[in-house]
């Protein structure tokens, strides 16, 4: 789990489900044991709050899922908590300029490249680390920051927002970005505008030297975020996949 940004740094594509609904930690035990190699803890819309987290992040963790946490939109407080707590990638909502991304990146990262304040004991134990030193060499590489990019703003000032130093990457708001897109008119996370802007973002920020991820509300949408070079995908909200699970068992019996 602590070898998230190795293997988005090498290229790989990296699926995560998206915790929402449920803070029992055994249902997202479940969605690890089921083979996501990694999990979301949305704090924006979801349910989580930083108890949830530090119960559930120890679960993930111990099937080799890596957690990661969406924090609210200017929350950047509870990055540093979500790091404390073993987050290995941190999503920070609506950024929408280089100073948003810079105060982001300032709660996630220690020193020089932010002013992240030292207390990672959780996560030391959960990356099985006991070296202080070891601890603060490691860190800012280990731990990546994603800053959203959903609403006009973002767009308009992201060859800036890629600049800024110890981010790690950006990440799609599909649907923030439609509505953006529409100026309020339609929420169309998988329309052909939408898909496009989010695809030249990636193209943008891949040259910018930076990873690219992306919610998506659909396979087919991540197939294609994938195929566009985004390798953090978001694909499976927590009750829609009990949902869809449930429909799926009821529809078998009855077709039998
Ligand atoms: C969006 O699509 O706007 C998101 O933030 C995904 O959760
Ligand atoms: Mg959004």
């Amino acid at each position: 789990p602590y070898d998230l940004a190795v293997r988005l740094r090498g290229g790989e594509v990296v699926l995560t489900a998206w915790s929402t609904a449920f803070t029992a930690p055994g249902v997202m035990a479940e969605l690890a044991a089921a083979g996501y190699p990694a999990i979301t803890f949305d704090m924006q819309h979801g349910i989580h709050n930083i108890a949830t987290l530090a119960d559930a992040i120890p679960r993930v963790v111990a099937h080799g899922t890596a957690p990661i946490v969406r924090v609210p939109v200017g929350d950047f407080a509870s990055a540093s908590r979500a790091v404390d707590y073993g987050a290995t990638a941190v999503i920070a909502p609506m950024i929408d300029s280089a100073e948003d991304a810079r105060r982001f990146v300032s709660h996630v990262k220690y020193l020089p490249l932010g002013q992240r304040s030292w207390g990672p004991a959780a996560s030391m134990r959960l990356a099985g680390v006991s070296d202080p030193a070891a601890w603060l060499a490691g860190a800012n590489d280990a731990t990546l920051a994603f800053a959203m990019i959903e609403s006009r703003p973002a767009l308009d000032a992201l060859d800036d927002i890629l600049r800024v130093p110890g981010l790690d990457g950006v990440f799609i708001g599909p649907a923030d970005l439609s509505i953006a897109l529409t100026n309020g008119a339609r929420f169309a996370p998988s329309a052909e505008e939408t898909q496009e802007t989010a695809a030249r973002v990636a193209a943008k920020a891949v040259a910018a030297g930076k990873l690219a991820g992306a919610f998506a509300v659909s396979t087919a949408d991540a197939k294609r975020a994938a195929a566009a070079g985004f390798r953090l995908i978001a694909l499976g909200v927590d009750f829609a996949l009990l949902h869809e699970a449930a429909r799926a068992t009821l529809a078998s019996f009855a077709s039998d």
